[in-house]
């Protein structure tokens, strides 16, 4: 039954997804950065910083960046507690 297992392997990936996936509200995009972090890029321009292992960490606003592909990015804001808010609603069962 190909099609079954299928159906239950994408369902299993969309599961995965939804466990480590951050409230997206509000976040325009988010870059992965050549240490392994993630910066998430709010809506208003404002940044919160996610570490390799899924976890929100501070960075001063003005700090700069390498991105994953060489490039450059300045830090702007420090919105963990926006970040990190939206993953402790998302975690609620
Ligand atoms: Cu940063």
């Amino acid at each position: 039954m190909p099609a079954f297992k299928a159906v239950v392997g994408f369902s299993l990936v969309l599961l995965s997804v939804s466990a480590f996936a951050i409230d997206r509200e509000g976040i325009e995009k988010s870059v992965k950065l050549k240490d392994g972090s993630t910066v998430h890029v709010f809506k208003d321009g404002k940044m919160a910083m996610e570490n390799k292992f899924g976890r929100p960490y501070r960075m001063k606003s003005g700090q700069p960046m390498q991105t994953a592909d060489g490039q450059s990015m300045t830090m702007k804001g420090d919105e963990v507690a926006r970040l990190s808010n939206g993953q402790r609603a998302h975690m609620k069962p």
